[in-house]
């Protein structure tokens, strides 16, 4: 157990509840998401992302253990939040990291129709209300999570590369390393003008606090052989090789498809 009291690993992720309890309640993520049997929501407006073209004065990346993280500080005005779509009121950008695996058929931690990603990007934002991402988590709209999947394509992505560039520096280091400042708006024009799948659910992690309005593009974006290499490089905690939950039981959700 480390300092915070947050030390688990993936070998064993049942085990997470007796010492997590929330990680054993009803409305967990991730979920498979059975494209066929989505309910529509029908015409919502699309998401909007604000300031996301704005570029931090200072960006971080960081080699948690579990996962690498990405921060930054923008100035008062310029931080990035999403609003519409789904949501009720504006969720400020928090970080963003990922979800891997071994291999190419693994790593993502929602699937589509019972298929699996080898990598998953978590945009995690917290409802403006709530001030901070410490106090949102107690709450089932605390949160929005945009998961954003990824396929091989020998391109592998452009937005990406800005990130890998200060991988090495935090594979084998806990020392966060601070990169060139990037916006990060390659990602939502990314996904500009597709379906997405939204549902309530909680965070993959530890505590596994079930606050997050999880809102999931359908499509994919790409990523390279070389680029997965990186990632799979990435020193986990306890020896870990991959990070990614399993899936967790629907238990009478609905899942509700929009567009935007
Ligand atoms: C995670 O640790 O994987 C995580 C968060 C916050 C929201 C969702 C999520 O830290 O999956
Ligand atoms: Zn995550």
């Amino acid at each position: 157990i480390n300092s915070s009291g947050t030390d688990f690993d993936y070998k064993d992720t049942c085990k997470w509840a007796k010492e997590f309890p929330m990680c054993g309640e009803k409305f967990q993520s991730p979920i498979n998401i059975k494209i066929p049997n989505l309910e529509s929501l029908g015409e919502l407006p699309p998401l909007k992302w604000n300031g996301y073209e704005n570029a931090p004065t200072t960006m971080t990346l960081v080699n948690s253990g579990h996962s690498i993280t990405l921060t930054g500080q923008w100035d008062d005005n310029n931080i990035p939040y999403i609003t519409d779509g789904p949501l009720t009121d504006a969720y400020i950008f928090e970080q963003l990291h990922f979800h891997w695996g071994p291999n190419d058929s693994v790593g993502s931690e929602h699937k589509m129709n019972g298929n699996s990603f080898p990598l998953e990007m978590h945009m995690v934002h917290f409802k403006k209300e709530y001030e901070t991402f410490s106090n949102a988590v107690k709450y089932s709209d605390g949160l929005t999570v945009v998961g954003l999947f990824f396929d091989i394509s020998p391109m592998g992505s452009e937005a990406l590369t800005a990130i890998l560039g200060g991988v090495s520096a935090v594979s084998s280091s806990k020392d966060p390393f601070e990169l060139d400042p990037f916006e990060l708006s390659s990602f939502n024009v990314a996904i500009a003008a597709v379906q997405f799948a939204t549902y309530a659910g909680s965070l993959t992690t530890p505590p596994c606090s079930q606050s997050v309005i999880w809102i999931l593009p359908i499509n994919t974006l790409n990523v390279s052989s070389k680029q997965m290499k990186k990632f799979r490089n990435i020193e986990l905690n306890h020896g870990d090789t991959h990070n990614y939950r399993p899936t967790q039981p629907l238990n009478g959700r609905s899942i509700h498809i929009f567009t935007q």
